[in-house]
């Protein structure tokens, strides 16, 4: 584990490096406990350094066996060397010198999973974000671009696969059972980017021809015996491909496009230029083990990381700060792809509650910070919702300001003026100023400042004049370290909506801010007027989520009900109805905590009827607005003095207040909707299978449920409606003959596949209620269960303590306990997984005061025992 320093890192520190590297070569001779890694590097003095100044450059726990300054064994006063530091305290006077630095490492006892590492056999490497000093001392920073060589020699037998970035040069034989390859990078990168795979795996391969003619030889590699399992993850390659030409115009560059599923991995995957590395679980698939969700997730990853090729890699982050750079503005290429392949509507949707879900409570907590955070301690820790998620609704609008036009010329700007070159944020926003004649800078805002903005809006419409006043006010909550904020330009998509349902005409009195159906909101008070209003309208605002914010409307409930059944914008019609559930949810906690039961009114049943039966909308839509909001989603909307508990009765009460007023039409849909046809993993499909299962899991609660679930669980022909009826059982009726049955049946059916055993460990680790922990503490000494696997530690620890509310914020701390335990543990070994973990307490102090005070105890308890910089620096920020 790399010694705390406790050194802060700063935007305004960023200097350029004293010194270049224009070129890297790389031996690697690989063996499991002793690899030695020969690194050759031309050194060049950046035009205008001192010729006197250092040469430093970052280690992280190596092990230096040979140090050589243009040829020459290095003197000991020339150096100064350590674990973590390699410093040339006197360089060669030539502005150009060749470094030979040879260490030593055992990538079998990497427990980390950065730096070179085995997983299952397989050599592999992650080196983002500083993992590259892991294997060699280096200028570890992003801005240092450089082109690569590498030679890999291993055991043949082992080892038959050899993999690097760029293109192969040459293999050969080396005598004795080994054997090498060279492979050679023409693009110069950062080390981030270095990637190397050795190992024995199956390959599936396919080729693409770009839009200019050139071949493309692509290969997915994947355990032996699992290339079937991989043809979905080639097509979604295929498309991305073709769909980056065809909407960005960017064209990939290298002859070979690999890809390598491996199965101990932190994080999703990882770009590395054309050698991208994934965690397994996102590349295998088919309908037996694998779910819709399982689907698009692999489609949406896949494209991910092949969009970093241009957004990432060709151009790529100054320093670390600009993260969202490459982060933000490839989660919204992704986002756009998926937008295309699937359905628009339903995807917004699902982007919007993951945000929600995610980001707004990181901007509402101790966590919150920057699109662009202005400093760190551990930049591991800030690959989060809002790098990522809130990057990318901040690219989103741009587009929406700009316009589709301007915003492809400012892309189009963007590769243009910046290939090649390790860019910031003010670099992306100036080629949309220069392609569109906009004044951006209030808009940069949204990188400056952490918190979800926030819009009050009161409307009145007077008759007699046709005229429609809005009252809009912005307010920005304080976030930790920014007490006072600047005013945002905020761009919000409206609708006037009349009693036909269809967006009446208006002349806007303040033309400067309304244009094209948005607001441009800028200063803390608007008044906007609009004539010619025909009618009383109802008010469609914030239309398809136009801009990250919490609005609150004065709105009548009538006005909702109308808009959740006749929004033209499909967004904000699930919005309208989602809201509704929400109030009334959010009202039955109340009354749950007065000790009363939680009544609702019939009108939201008939509503709810309504959308489920209306054949006009797509299943997926439908099931997206019958999914109650979830128990997270409710306490966010709370805000404080939560108590799980009140929650979740309110939940299951409005459930079971639906399902019982619509029994007969939800029955009658739900065996419509049963598919006997060839399973098909395509979005209109899966819609179907969403719609069906969110029915079950209405029909589950009423009486029979659990015999329809269990029939549900053993008439299925695939993995979505099998873990759908399994879910259902093993947290509506948990303990039931029916739910124990169906877990060992599934148990048995799949103990041998690991990435399908993780959702029987999902499933039971959500199941709500004290019991929990019990089942989770008894999971923990399972056998397929491994305290090492990030996916198996995901779907088990990550699950209990990040979605069930009631099983780990149990009153008594119990949860807490084992977490803390747990975390500390999981420490020992990798510590970002640790750190990534304890996140899950970020809003602690929303909690009711009994669980507010367990749960700081917990937090100190891991902020004594914890050793490393990625968790001190969660736990400490979370405590602050
Ligand atoms: N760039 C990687 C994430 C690296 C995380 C390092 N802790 C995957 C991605 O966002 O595409
Ligand atoms: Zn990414």
């Amino acid at each position: 584990m790399r010694t705390d320093t406790g050194q802060i890192f700063r935007l305004e520190d960023y200097r350029p490096s004293a010194y270049l590297i224009p070129e890297t070569e790389l031996i690697f001779r690989l063996s499991p406990e002793a690899t030695r890694v020969t690194a050759t590097l031309t050194v060049e003095r950046r035009e205008g350094a001192p010729v006197d100044a250092p040469l430093v450059l970052d280690g992280d726990g190596l092990q230096l066996v040979r140090l050589e300054i243009d040829g020459d064994a290095a003197t000991a006063d020339a150096c100064e060397v350590s674990a973590d530091r390699l410093a040339i305290i006197l360089p060669p006077a030539a502005d150009r010198f060749r470094l030979l630095i040879e260490t030593e490492m055992a990538p079998a006892r990497n427990e980390a999973l950065m730096g070179l590492y085995r997983s299952n056999g397989v050599y592999c490497t992650q080196c983002e974000a500083e993992g590259f000093r892991r294997i060699t001392y280096f200028l570890d920073r992003p801005d240092i671009l450089s082109v690569y060589t590498v030679r890999v020699e291993a055991e043949r037998e082992h080892a038959p696969l050899l993999l690097s970035n760029g293109n192969p040069v040459e293999h050969g034989d080396l005598g004795e059972g080994r054997h090498y390859a060279v492979w050679h990078d023409p693009f110069p990168k950062p080390s981030y980017l270095f990637a190397l795979v050795a190992g024995d795996l199956g390959k599936v391969s396919d080729r693409f021809v770009t839009m200019s003619g050139r071949e493309v030889e692509l290969g997915i590699y994947v355990e032996h015996g699992k290339e079937k399992l991989a043809g979905y993850a080639m097509d979604a390659l295929k498309r991305s491909m073709r769909w980056d030409e065809e909407v960005f115009g960017r064209e990939y560059d290298l002859s070979v496009f690999n890809i390598v599923a491996v199965s101990d991995f932190n994080m999703g995957a990882m770009e590395n230029k054309g050698l991208n590395i994934f965690n397994d679980k996102y590349v295998l698939a088919d309908s037996e083990t694998a779910t819709d969700a399982d689907f698009a997730n692999i489609e949406a990853i896949i494209a991910h990381e092949y969009f970093h090729n241009w957004t990432g890699n060709r151009i790529t982050c100054r320093d670390w700060f600009q993260l969202c750079l490459k982060e933000g503005l490839t989660v919204y290429r992704d986002h756009e792809f998926s937008a295309d392949q699937r359905s628009r509507a339903v995807k917004r949707i699902a982007e919007v509650r993951t945000l929600r879900a995610h980001q707004f409570p990181e901007d509402q907590g101790p966590l919150a910070h920057p699109v662009r955070p202005r400093r760190y301690r551990e930049i591991n820790n800030f690959y989060t919702a809002t790098v990522y998620e809130k990057g990318s609704e901040v690219v989103r609008m741009i587009r929406t300001i700009l316009g589709a036009e301007a915003f492809r010329a400012g892309m189009d700007l963007y590769f243009q003026r910046h290939d090649g070159e390790a860019a910031t944020i003010e670099d992306f926003l100036k080629v949309f100023e220069d392609a569109s004649g906009q004044d951006l800078s209030q808009f940069a805002l949204w990188y400056q400042q952490a918190g979800t903005p926030h819009l009050a809006i009161a409307s009145a419409y007077d008759a007699a004049r046709q005229e429609l006043t809005l009252e809009i006010e912005q307010s920005l909550p304080p976030t930790p370290s920014e007490a006072r904020k600047r005013l945002m330009h905020i761009p919000l998509a409206f609708g006037l909506v009349g009693q036909d349902g269809s967006d009446l005409a208006y002349q806007a009195a303040d033309g400067a801010t309304v244009e094209n159906g948005i607001i441009h909101v800028h200063k803390r008070r608007h008044t906007v007027r609009f004539s010619g209003v025909a009618e009383r309208p109802a008010l469609s605002l914030n239309r398809g989520f136009s801009a990250p914010i919490t609005l609150s409307v004065e709105q009548s409930p009538q006005d909702q009900i109308f808009l959740a059944g006749n929004d033209s914008d499909a967004f904000s019609r699930w919005q309208a109805f989602n809201t509704l559930l929400s109030e009334a949810l959010i009202a039955g906690c109340r009354t749950v905590l007065g000790g009363g039961t939680p009544q609702f009114a019939p009108w939201l049943g008939d509503l709810a009827g309504r959308i489920a039966g209306d054949e006009t909308l797509e299943p997926a839509y439908r099931a997206l607005s019958l999914n109650l909001p979830g128990e997270a989603d409710i306490a966010r909307e709370i805000g404080k003095d939560i108590d799980p508990n009140a929650i979740f009765q309110a939940r299951e009460a409005l459930a079971r207040a639906l399902a019982e007023g619509n029994r007969p039409a939800f029955e009658a849909l739900y065996h419509r909707l049963r598919d006997n046809r060839a399973f098909s993993p395509d979005a209109a499909s899966a819609g179907r299978r969403a719609l069906r299962n969110c029915l079950l899991d209405y029909l589950a609660l009423l009486p029979g449920g659990a015999g329809l679930a269990a029939e549900h669980f053993h008439s299925a022909t695939n993995m979505t409606d099998r873990a759908a009826a399994l879910a259902v059982l093993a947290h509506r009726h948990a303990g039931s003959p029916e739910a124990i049955e169906a877990l060992a049946a599934f148990e048995r059916a799949y103990a041998h596949d690991p990435l399908v055993m993780d959702k029987w460990f999902q499933i039971q680790a959500a199941a709500p209620g004290p019991q929990a922990l019990e089942t989770v503490r008894t999971l923990c000494a399972h056998p397929a269960f491994s305290m090492t696997n990030p996916n198996r530690l995901r779907a088990l620890v990550g699950t209990f303590s990040a979605a069930n509310q009631t099983g780990f914020h149990r009153p008594d701390g119990e949860g807490y306990r084992f977490f803390t335990e747990t975390v500390l543990e999981t420490e020992k070994r990798n510590p970002q997984m640790a750190a990534r973990l304890a996140t899950a307490l970020r809003s602690w102090r929303s909690l009711e005061p009994t669980r507010q005070a367990r749960a700081r105890a917990a937090l100190l308890s891991l902020a004594a025992g914890a050793q490393s910089a990625d968790l001190k620096d969660i736990v400490e920020r979370t405590l602050a």
